[in-house]
């Protein structure tokens, strides 16, 4: 599977090209990068299937980009690729995950203090050496310093958006091995935990050797840790473990539920079996030699008193066990349940596709409305709208709006919180807008106090309709900034305003604990991608997951109503 490889590539040349200053390709290689990474299909087996055409089919990709992925994929390397590597021979991926370090940034730590890598980064930061570059000063530094130290807390775990396509991907693969029955993914990821450390997979094949044999054989493997009959486990070239067992038929179901964990719901679900004389490990429900169920794990859930299974994403012991006893789970939010979109943006600011190539996506996916919410103009490192270019972007929309009619296009923008907690748009064309968001985008240092002031005073704005990404934080990159979550529900409540659930994968913000106190406050929130290109607008699956984690039902999160209904819940 070449996916990630080939992704990784285009995102570099993507850096590269910034760095030499070329003005539209490094959006498009992003937009490829971003494209392959979602694909559901090997890039290596299309190019197989269909040649150079099947590659230019795929979105975003272009005769210029997929001949590059050609080169790849025939010679594994990329002339031109080489060639700008050899200016800068730097890890750019490690580089650029650190919070603050971008393109620009890595070419001048390079040429000025030949840092390669993110350890040669933090030496140069801790020596106090990074401040005599131009646009460096004290504060950069100590960012910096602060990015590394917050990934290194992170553990090593992976955000799940990185893993979950690389994981479906190697089902889909090992689903098509002969005498295989079925492949699920357990652990984190069947929970939709925001973060992964490895990855489980289960499968069933009464000739487990094929399964195990093909799986430490697959090309996306670093080094095989252990392998035996009915277990593999792994390290992946992406640099996550991941392990595979192959089981029985008739134990899949106490399998499942093992390795689904989490380990707090196992331990709980092990003392109800104790309780009634039973034991519970991943061959079965059993008392002695007796099989009382393993199956299934709905039988395993019965015959422990639970007429309901509860859902993956909420075994955390946190309350479903006692539910599921009394038959009392509530109804979650589905994967199917929304009908719009309500934070994207576009090349009118730092979005990677136009305003009409996001919407027939929109339709594509089978949306009854789409808010373009663009920057706003103190953030002027994306192009940020004025109310000028808000009100020509207005009337685009409406020339827009008559290609479409299956899909409304909402006029909105994700207005910038300034220090007061006013916003840097009037009153009067905010007002003109269909939907509004605020956000706070700096001054991410301010006192908890300071912050939660600010927030809560553009909340009580009239025209404020959503609180975009109450938190700000950044996954492995950016801690949230300080603020009383708890004063800022109470606010939504006070004043009706929205907060949202922004399901971009490396957000996940408001988090799940966040989500389920806005629930339990009443507050009425929205799902969203916060995509900045057409391959994100598939991103809503993961902010769906974090409302069901916190047990929403689709009556709390208005995007899951029709146009007008959804209009009407705005302030
Ligand atoms: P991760 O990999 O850190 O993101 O989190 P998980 O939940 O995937 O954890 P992992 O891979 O260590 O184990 C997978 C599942 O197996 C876990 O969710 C529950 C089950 N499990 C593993 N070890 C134990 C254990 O010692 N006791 C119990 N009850 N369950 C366990
Ligand atoms: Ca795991
Ligand atoms: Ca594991
Ligand atoms: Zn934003």
């Amino acid at each position: 599977m070449k996916n990630q490889e080939v992704s990784k590539i285009l995102k570099e040349f993507a850096e590269l090209y910034e760095m030499q200053d070329e003005p539209f390709k490094p959006r498009a290689f992003e937009r490829a990068s971003e494209s392959v990474a979602a694909l559901n299909r090997d890039v290596s087996e299309i190019y197989k299937a269909e040649g150079l055409s099947g590659l230019e089919k795929i979105q975003s990709i272009g005769k210029g980009i997929a001949e590059r992925i050609e080169e790849y994929l025939k010679t594994s390397k990329i002339k031109e690729y080489n060639q700008l590597k050899k200016n800068f021979p730097v890890d750019i991926a490690e580089l650029s995950s650190i919070e603050g370090v971008g393109p620009k940034l890595i070419k001048n730590l390079y040429q000025k203090l030949k840092i390669k890598n993110v350890a040669d980064l933090e030496k140069a930061a801790r020596a106090g050496k990074l401040k005599g570059l131009p646009r460096m000063g004290e504060k950069l530094e100590a960012k910096i310093l602060k990015g590394i130290e917050f990934k290194r807390e992170g553990g090593g775990r992976f955000a799940l958006g990185e893993v979950l396509p690389v994981a479906r991907m190697i089902r889909e693969r090992l689903l098509k091995i002969p005498g295989v029955e079925a492949i699920e993914i357990a652990g984190s990821i069947r929970r939709f935990e925001e973060t992964v450390g490895d990855l489980d997979f289960l499968a069933i094949s009464e000739k487990p050797e094929h399964i195990t044999e093909a799986f430490a054989k697959m090309s996306d493997v670093a080094h095989i840790y252990a392998s035996g009959d009915t277990k593999v486990l792994v390290r992946l070239k992406i640099g996550i473990d991941a392990d595979l067992r192959v089981l029985p038929k008739k134990s899949f179901g106490a399998a499942l539920q093992y390795f689904t964990g989490s380990k707090d719901h196992n331990v709980e679900v092990r003392k109800l079996a104790i309780k009634k004389g039973w034991s519970l490990n991943e061959y079965g429900l059993t008392q002695g030699k007796k099989i009382i169920a393993s199956a299934s794990e709905k039988e395993i859930y019965e015959k422990l008193g639970m007429p309901q299974v509860p859902p993956p994403e909420i075994r955390l012991n946190k309350g479903e066990i006692e539910a599921a006893l009394k038959h009392n789970l509530p109804r979650l939010i589905g994967y199917g349940d929304l009908k719009g979109d309500l934070q994207t943006q576009t090349s009118w600011t730092d979005g990677k596709n136009t305003i009409e190539e996001m919407v027939r996506e929109a339709e594509k996916i089978g949306h009854e409305y789409i808010a373009i919410t663009d920057h706003t103009k103190s953030l002027a490192m994306t192009g940020g709208a004025d109310e000028k270019k808000l009100e020509r972007q207005m009337a685009e929309i409406d020339k827009l709006q008559k290609k479409f009619s299956n899909i409304k296009i909402l006029k909105s923008a994700e207005v910038n919180i300034m220090r007061d907690g006013s916003l840097d748009i009037d009153d009067k064309t905010l007002a003109k807008l269909d939907v509004v968001g605020a956000a706070v985008h700096s001054l991410f240092n301010l006192t908890k106090k300071e912050q939660t002031e600010r927030i809560v005073h553009v909340m009580s704005n009239p025209n404020v309709d959503i609180l975009f990404h109450p938190t700000g934080r950044v996954i492995n990159k950016r801690k949230p900034y300080e603020v009383d979550i708890e004063a800022i529900i109470k606010q939504a409540k006070r004043t009706g305003t929205i907060l949202e659930i922004d399901g971009h994968p490396w957000r996940l913000d408001l988090k799940d604990e966040h989500i389920r106190l806005a629930r339990e406050a009443g507050v009425k929130m929205v799902i969203d991608t916060d995509a900045h290109s057409v391959t994100e607008l598939h991103y809503l699956e993961y902010g769906i997951a974090q409302a069901r984690r916190a047990w929403c039902t689709k009556d709390d999160i208005i995007n899951t109503r029709p146009l007008k209904e959804f209009l009407s819940c705005l302030k």
